[in-house]
């Protein structure tokens, strides 16, 4: 089948967006250039043991200096949206300093070129890469960090709201408290749960001031928030209980404050004596209306029973299932979940429309005679979209996909030993070679576009 014969039969609504996605420090580089400061990641990247093989995001992609060639490259791939991050520390690079000018040439640039070449910019404000200097005074534990997110919000809703077309808060903030905090796995690397919950609801409170924030500077701006909301199966018949406390732990402890302004009952219970003082009175601030939200899928998690009774909440462990498919990060491939996800999450909270914002595979299919034949990301990507068709023509109303990502680029923990990419890049040249997934991808799009152009 070729690539159009096979997308042509993917029924997607017709003003649906298809895009690609990247994060600041995972391809821009130039990490102490043009006046930006250190973040927790590149503190953290550059402490020993902490990223495979030594890796930091230092060069990464090098797109600072690429970024007109690299929107060319978008372009190419016949997507309408863009979906990039803003680095703080490289706009605010000191504590409560003046934006630094060219920080905000560079982003001009970047969003100026979106829209020269018909690209919608889907910004996100914190994709993890929090300014070391707000960590060393208190991080998300403190609410003079949720301010500074605000003035910063407020900041990019005046300079860049007219030019973009939807702005979210945070990506994944499950990554950024309790992969962070409590698996230690990302930056700043601890285990502590108490802080752990501290840092969801400092995270949670910075999302409603800079939604508030951004609304009173431009109240057309579309808003919303990226969840990596887990689609959580119980192992066996017997361990029901330990996949609702986990849905609880992990979903709960997000959709239900955000979207309901409550935290989750059982958890509230199991966890009280550890949550902040004042979790409660700040709901209301936290549970902000918004225009949208975005989902980031990749794969299913299978639990169970933790193996010791004294474990904690929500004392649940994940499984590993054996003869199933994965990609070369060792992750489960099941697409119909996306679909079970996606009708599970809207019976269970009150939610906006929604955005895939992430979806895609890490395989390290390398250069061959000047092509990357990496089909098994082709299908995982077709598997996918088609869940998300499946969603559709259920009523959940989803307007958009992003693949994650346009190129190889450093994959976190994993360093550059994990490709992502639609486009290959070989970290020795930053020469981008589109995979055999980027065409086929730029042809599906190109067939949606053929069939009804994206709406404005
Ligand atoms: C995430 C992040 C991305 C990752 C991608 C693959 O979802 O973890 O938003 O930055 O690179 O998901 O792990």
């Amino acid at each position: 089948m070729t690539a159009n014969e096979s997308s042509n039969q993917i029924q997607l609504p017709d003003n649906f967006v298809f895009g690609v996605a990247t994060a600041a420090y995972q391809i821009e580089g130039a990490a102490s250039e043009d006046g930006r400061t250190a973040s927790i990641w590149d503190t953290f990247s550059h402490t020993p043991g902490k990223v495979l093989n030594g890796d930091t995001g230092d060069v990464a992609c090098d797109h600072y200096h690429r970024v007109s060639s690299d929107l060319d490259l978008i372009q190419q791939l016949n997507v309408g949206a863009y979906r990039f991050s803003f680095s703080w520390s490289r706009l605010f690079p000191t504590a409560g300093g003046q934006v630094n000018q060219a920080g905000l040439d560079f982003y001009d640039r970047l969003i100026d070129g979106c829209l020269e070449r018909n690209l919608q910019p889907f910004a996100t404000l914190y994709h993890w890469d929090l300014p070391q200097y707000l960590y060393d005074n208190g991080g998300w534990e403190s609410k003079e960090t949720a301010l500074a997110f605000a003035n910063y919000a407020k900041f990019i809703a005046d300079h860049f709201g007219d030019r973009l077309h939807t702005v979210v808060t945070f990506n994944e903030p499950w990554c950024s408290s309790i992969l962070s905090y409590l698996f230690g796995v990302h930056a700043p690397g601890l285990k502590d749960l108490p802080k752990t919950l501290s840092v969801i609801h400092g995270q949670h409170i910075a999302h409603g001031l800079a939604i508030q924030a951004m609304r009173a500077s431009k109240s057309d701006l579309p808003l919303g928030i990226v969840l990596n909301a887990q689609a959580v199966y119980p192992i066996g018949a017997q361990t029901n209980g330990a996949a609702v406390r986990h849905h609880d732990f992990h979903n709960g402890l997000f959709f239900e404050p955000l979207f309901h302004g409550r935290y989750p009952e059982q958890a509230v219970k199991a966890l009280a004596p550890l949550l902040p003082k004042t979790f409660m009175d700040d709901l209301p601030t936290i549970a902000q209306p918004l225009d949208f939200w975005g989902l980031n899928y990749y794969t299913p998690t299978w639990v169970t029973d933790a193996a010791s009774a004294d474990e904690l909440y929500p004392a649940t462990a994940e499984v590993q299932r054996d003869d199933v498919t994965r990609t070369d990060i060792g992750w489960e491939v099941k697409a119909d979940c996306l679909t079970e996800l996606l009708k599970r999450l809207y019976a269970d909270y009150s939610l906006p429309p929604c955005y895939i914002t992430e979806n895609g595979a890490a395989y390290n299919h390398e250069l061959v005679e000047g092509g990357v034949d990496d089909l098994p990301r082709q299908e995982y990507l077709e598997q996918h979209i088609k869940a998300v068709a499946a969603a559709i023509s259920e009523g959940i109303d989803v307007k958009g996909y992003f693949a994650w990502s346009l190129m190889d680029n450093f994959e976190w923990a994993e360093g550059y030993s994990q490709r992502f990419g639609l486009v290959h890049v070989d970290y020795s040249t930053q020469q981008r070679t589109v995979k055999r997934s980027g065409h086929w991808y730029a042809d599906l799009c190109q067939s949606h576009r053929g069939l009804s152009p994206l709406s404005p």
